[in-house]
């Protein structure tokens, strides 16, 4: 009998997710970069990482902190350059340890040379056909040429100066206006992108995070949205400007390319809220994986969160792909803060984790989740997301979940840089929180998911693709994988359980008296 195929290492891999900027400074600068990334990689090591998905540090302007591409194909100078990632790959692969990429195929930064080719060619010119510029409507063309709204805030349309020196189209942006929205329509787009792929697997990158993965494709003729109120950072499956059916042909289109390197993957942002239509992204022939976000959007409660828990293997399911599961990431509140801070926060937050990775698929945990990181509520003055801008000072965005990682010492910067001007203030409370005082203590937080990730990987009741809800009172949840037999119970409910029998493998809370307490987590081997 043939061996059977081996299963691809992402179906069950930890990923760690790296916002550069935020986790270790190597020069002095007070902001992150990859020498200090590579520097730390023993954290990730000693944690159990499989893998990190390292957000953008191409070159960029930096107006949405490295999501404005200028150059896909080289590293930021902020970020240490080339050279630096290549270290990096070098560092990561020396300890089994894969790495994965942003990419971002939706826009590029205004300051791309295509850009500023576009601006300086003039109105119907190939140039400008690599992007979405437009008359505008009303008398002169003064207003947008239709309704919509930027993801941050504020019309999603700018209108430029032209090269006779007046006032003249207007340019899509779906995000900030230094993020220009490319038109997938027009073959150069893909043909460079399939370029940018190849250049980075090349060197040896495992795989891509595909940054708004639900995007690219715009309607023909760009109407009007129906509801031009659009929340700010969010969108509906009825929006115009995200999940058009003809994104499926990129998606196709990439993983052609995808399918040259076997072992790589891409794991697409992909914002859709109605199973059919999110399946559709992972279906054989587009991604590996797909974020699936709806834990992000749940409270600590037992009823949603079996809602969100069932939603997304069920929409997994409908084509036979790999659940996804993440808390947070650097642009949703971390948990801790989600689930009512303090000590209740952080009690939930971990049973969360232990609820996420005793499920089949693949994980995402968000730099500083395992040190129970809280949001920070920084000064107006030290805001930087476009959004708090873009928003009329309405909406602070998403700083308070990007705040530097503490590592050592007892006053900011923690180790994280030698300047104590890092990019956003660290708090001075953060000194209890400290990988350094957080090793030295087994029952931290960073040891407790040390273990959690220990025992997942080790042990085969974690075996198997599927799980079984088994009864429970109001208020817990209990299933059971169906392959390995692992039990998982989580008790958001207000009073200590009954556990049901087994070895008891970990708890995220001491028992009391044999029973699991409130806002707690317990696995049963
Ligand atoms: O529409 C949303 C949720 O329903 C938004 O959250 C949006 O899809 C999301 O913000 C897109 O995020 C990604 O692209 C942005 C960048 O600022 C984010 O950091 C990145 O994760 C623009 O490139």
């Amino acid at each position: 009998m043939a061996d059977q195929p081996a299963r691809p290492w992402w179906q069950s891999a930890v990923f760690y997710q790296v916002y550069p900027r935020s986790f270790a400074d190597s020069n002095g600068d007070g902001v992150g970069d990859l020498d200090g990334l590579a520097d730390r990689l023993d954290h990730l090591v000693w944690l159990g990482a499989d893998a990190i998905w390292v957000n953008p540090v191409t070159v960029s302007p930096m107006a949405d902190h490295g999501y404005d591409v200028a150059d896909p194909r080289d590293i930021d100078p902020l970020f240490g350059g080339m050279a630096a990632f290549e270290r990096l790959i070098a560092a990561a692969h020396a300890r089994d340890i894969k790495v994965t990429m942003d990419v971002v195929p939706n826009h590029t930064s205004s300051q791309h040379p295509w850009f500023q080719a576009a601006l300086a060619a003039g109105p119907g010119t190939d140039s400008r056909d690599r992007y979405f510029f437009r008359d505008g409507r009303g008398p002169d063309g003064l207003l947008p040429p239709n309704n919509w709204e930027s993801v941050f805030g504020g019309p999603a349309w700018t209108r430029v100066i032209e090269p006779d020196g007046n006032p003249g189209q207007w340019y899509l942006h779906l995000f900030d206006t230094e993020q220009p929205d490319l038109n997938w329509d027009n073959p150069e787009i893909f043909d460079d992108f399939e370029k940018t792929l190849r250049f980075w697997l090349e060197r040896g990158v495992d795989g891509f995070r595909i940054d708004v993965a639900h995007g690219m494709a715009k309607p023909a003729g760009l109407p009007d949205a129906p509801d031009a109120a659009v929340e700010i950072l969010r969108h509906s499956d009825e929006d115009p400007r995200f999940n058009r059916p003809h994104v499926h042909a990129i998606h196709r289109d990439i993983r052609t390319v995808m399918n040259d390197y076997p072992d790589a993957v891409t794991v697409g942002e992909v914002w859709v809220h109605d199973n059919a239509q999110w399946a559709e992204y992972v279906r054989p022939d587009e991604l590996h994986l797909g974020f699936n976000f709806r834990l992000t959007r749940t409270d600590f409660d037992a009823t949603e969160i079996h809602a969100a828990v069932q939603n997304s293997l069920e929409a997994a399911a409908l084509e036979n792909a790999t659940p996804t599961w993440t808390l947070s990431n650097h642009d949703v509140g971390r948990e801790v803060t989600r689930y009512g801070g303090g000590d209740v926060g952080l009690a939930r937050a971990k049973a969360m984790v232990m609820l996420m990775l005793a499920l089949p698929g693949a994980v995402f945990i968000y730099n500083g989740s395992e040190l129970g990181l809280p949001d920070v509520d920084l000064p107006d003055e030290v805001l930087q997301d476009p959004t708090w801008e873009r928003s009329g000072h309405t909406e602070r965005g998403r700083d308070k979940c990007r705040v530097p990682m503490p590592w050592s010492g007892d006053a900011p910067p923690f180790g994280f840089s030698t300047n104590p001007d890092t990019w956003l203030p660290m708090p001075a409370t953060w000194a209890a929180l400290t990988v350094e005082k957080q090793r030295a203590d087994t029952g931290s937080t960073l040891a407790f998911f040390r273990e959690v990730i220990r025992l997942r990987r080790a042990r085969a009741e974690f075996d198997g693709t599927e799980i079984d809800w088994l009864s429970s009172p109001t208020g817990v949840l209990i299933f059971r994988r169906r392959g390995g037999g692992l039990v998982c119970v989580l008790n958001a409910g207000e009073q200590p359980v009954a556990l049901p029998p087994g070895e008891l493998l970990l708890s995220s809370a001491p028992l009391v008296g044999g029973r699991l307490p409130a806002d707690s987590a317990a696995w049963l081997g």
